[in-house]
């Protein structure tokens, strides 16, 4: 009979608080989900292709396929550099137009492509540059584009 009457005030706010909580979760879990849906799906099929980055001696990255063959130089390749690119060809005739697409994969780093021109029978060359990457993540990709055609893919290391 003596005992205080309950004061309603500190359990409506704490009632709102873990409201407040619980909606946030909810929120949070819905876009947490969310991102990682789409990252999984825009991602996947890229991860799939990533193979370690190979700088085996001379200046040949890695060959994807025996006919497109891919090389950087000087090696190791360096950041705001000009490089050198070669691209070689067994068995391709006389392609109209050979492309070195230079990405990251799983990152938007802006269109760097660099138009190769014939050097010799089966052998284009190109000078590009690649910029520093803000995550400072090392691994590139050389996609070989011939004739609209994506033919080969090539990872490797950039030192920045
Ligand atoms: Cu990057």
């Amino acid at each position: 009979m003596n005992s205080e009457p309950l004061n309603p005030e500190p359990y409506e706010k704490a009632c709102t608080m873990s409201r407040f909580l619980l909606i946030f979760f909810v929120v949070a879990a819905v876009l947490f989900s969310a991102m990682a849906l789409l990252s999984g799906r825009i991602t996947a099929p890229v991860v799939a292709d990533l193979r370690p980055a190979v700088s085996p001696e001379g200046n040949l990255i890695s060959s994807l396929n025996e006919r497109v063959r891919f090389a950087v130089s000087p090696q190791p390749v360096r950041a705001m550099k000009l490089l050198l690119f070669k691209v070689t060809l067994q068995d391709y005739g006389e392609p109209q137009s050979i492309i070195v697409d230079l990405s990251m994969p799983n990152m938007i780093m802006g269109i760097n492509q660099v138009t190769m021109k014939k050097s010799s029978s089966g052998v284009y060359e190109g000078q590009g540059i690649i910029p520093i990457c803000p995550t400072g993540k090392k691994l590139w990709q050389a996609r070989i584009i011939i004739d609209n055609q994506v033919e080969g893919k090539f990872f490797f290391d950039v030192h920045y």
